[in-house]
């Protein structure tokens, strides 16, 4: 192996959080690189590019807002931005602010070590080694594909697929029959699109969602004008939001929302019944009671229930696709394009595994405790090790040897999201224990390379060599998250969410994101930093 290269600072991942973390730095006159796995910039949305792949964030919002030109001269086509968009956004800033020559692609960090001299020492899958004094972690919160462990799976003869690895080639379904596994966001995006061109979709559904209509719709050039003028006070907004999303032209609210003040526990069978025939799936968002008790909850569900057996055509169908046993809110929302209309055409077959389950994936299709399908290709669209995967995937060693995969071994332990005892100079952009995934993605980075950025300069100005989360401070941040996710129907015992790492077999059930409100989150950390960094131990 060659000598280690010498940096000021490594990060890990040229998707969005990266690569302003690089911007951000290189300003700052520090020497950066970056190593990434894929051959490109975007993350995310380099790596998700399965038919219907979209942001449900509204594109105007879900963009940077560190360069007021870049806001102007960038014009989004639609509302909410399909993949492809996205991707040629994340390339165009690439070239723009010429981040690529500081990129390494095609290189995966396996392990970061720091050492007694006080330096990160990051190793690749190329053989490439590196020193830096910081090592930045901009590894996504979902990047790591879940295929499940299904007896046989290895013998399918056809093409196999996964939404979080998609062929970037793409893939011609015409006459094709598939199977697809999972019915979460991704397949909820994917499986109306795929229906259109195979010639038969069998859909194994373990837990149908609540998924509510996107929509979406091509941006008006009047509409484009008025959010580029007024971009100032929608940013200001949008960081101030609870959510980072105002939905600026769209009612969502952001900070000046009022919210909704009936209460559904009031209301009567007959009056629900009118609420949801008149105005669908969306009467349920009028009741502010639902995402706080169990039981007006499931007077929800049961509306939900009702809206479905009106829109699907077969009886069967439409029980198979009804969510039970657990509360709308408690899963990330789905937000989706026709999916429900797919299962009223011909071509696609619902299979509610509640009434039996999958035995085995055979070389031409899937044995379920019902019957058997068989189908040409298959479909995993069963979602990511989340939150923690990618970081638990390196092999990242602190002070003394000390590794993050014994440190995490009973759940994520981290203050604010950004740093974790016993590892110093680490940093965790999104990391668990941030609003992260309960927030717009895109508002959250910005606000935790900024306050990255703002530390190290803060540290150079002050001559401080290390700065590590102490124990106190991050056990103190543990039980504020634990808290503040308590009671809500995130947290319901009948909850399975990626959020508790509750799809990974054998992983801690822990929620995992922070939940007390991304402005109010910003303020905390803001308060931290003015406080000389109050939590953290500084030294020279
Ligand atoms: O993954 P998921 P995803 N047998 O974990 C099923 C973001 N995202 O890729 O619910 C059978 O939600 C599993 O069943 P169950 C967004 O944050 C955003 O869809 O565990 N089924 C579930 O149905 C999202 O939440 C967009 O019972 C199995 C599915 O696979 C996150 O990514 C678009 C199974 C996995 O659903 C993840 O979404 C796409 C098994 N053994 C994604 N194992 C936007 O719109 C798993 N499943 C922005």
């Amino acid at each position: 192996m060659s000598e280690p290269r010498e940096y000021d600072v490594i990060v890990v991942g040229a998707g969005f959080a990266g690569m302003y973390m690089l911007h951000r730095l290189r300003a700052l006159g520090l020497t950066v690189r970056i190593l990434e796995a894929g051959k490109d910039v975007g993350g995310t949305w380099y790596w998700n590019r399965y038919p219907g792949a979209r942001c449900d964030v509204p594109s105007m919002e879900y963009s940077y807002s560190f360069s007021p030109e870049l806001e102007q001269e960038w014009t989004w086509t639609e509302v909410m931005a399909a993949q492809p968009e996205i991707l040629a956004y994340a390339n165009h800033v690439a070239d723009r602010f010429g981040l690529r020559q500081d990129i390494q692609f095609n290189t995966r960090v396996s392990s970061a070590h720091y050492g007694d001299d006080k330096k990160w020492t990051i190793s690749t899958d190329t053989g490439d080694s590196f020193k830096a004094r910081f090592s930045i972690m901009a590894t996504g919160c979902l990047s790591v594909p879940n295929t499940p462990d299904i007896e046989g799976a290895e013998n399918f003869a056809g093409p196999v697929y996964h939404t979080g690895q998609w062929p970037h080639e793409g893939v011609d379904f015409a006459g094709i029959s598939l199977g697809i596994i999972g019915t979460g966001s991704s397949g909820v995006q994917a499986i109306p699109v795929i229906a259109e061109q195979a010639k038969h979709l069998t859909v194994f559904q373990r837990t149908p969602n609540y998924t509510m209509p996107a929509h979406n719709k091509p941006m008006t050039a009047k509409f484009i004008e008025k959010v580029k003028a007024d971009y100032a006070s929608i940013r200001q907004q949008q960081r101030e939001s609870e959510f980072g999303i105002i939905g600026y032209g769209f009612g969502f609210g952001g900070n000046t929302r009022t919210p909704p003040t009936a209460l559904i526990s009031d209301t009567s069978e007959e009056e629900r019944h009118a609420a949801v025939l008149e105005q669908g799936f969306g009467a349920i968002h009028q009741y502010i009671d639902v995402g706080l008790s169990l039981e007006a909850n499931e007077l929800a569900c049961e509306m939900y229930r009702k809206h479905l057996g009106q829109i699907i055509d077969d009886p069967s169908t439409a029980e198979g696709l009804m969510p039970r046993g657990y509360p709308i809110g408690c899963k990330r929302p789905v937000i989706d394009t026709q999916y429900y209309e797919a299962f009223n055409r011909d071509n696609v077959t619902l299979v509610d595994l509640r009434r039996g389950g999958i035995k085995r994936i055979t070389t031409t299709g899937i044995q379920t405790e019902q019957e058997d399908f068989e189908f040409d290709a298959l479909v995993y669209a069963t979602g990511f090790d989340a939150m923690t995967g990618a970081l638990l995937n390196m092999d990242i060693r602190g002070r003394d040897g000390l590794t993050l995969s014994d440190y995490w071994e009973a759940g994520p332990r981290t203050y604010l999201g950004l740093q974790v005892n016993g590892f110093p100079n680490l940093f965790t952009i999104t990391g668990p224990g941030s609003p992260s995934v309960r927030s717009n993605m895109m508002t959250s980075i910005e606000q935790h390379v900024d306050w990255i950025a703002d530390c190290i300069t803060y540290m150079d100005y002050h001559q401080l060599r290390a700065i590590e989360a102490t124990e106190q401070a991050e056990a103190d941040w543990i039980k504020h998250v634990y808290e503040t996710g308590k009671g809500s129907m995130l947290t319901a015992p009948s909850c399975n969410s990626w959020y508790l790492g509750a799809n990974i077999p054998g992983k801690p059930r822990i929620f995992m994101p922070y939940i007390g409100g991304l402005g109010s989150y910003r303020k905390q950390c803001d308060d931290i930093a003015r406080r000389g960094y109050a939590g953290f131990s500084l030294t020279a």
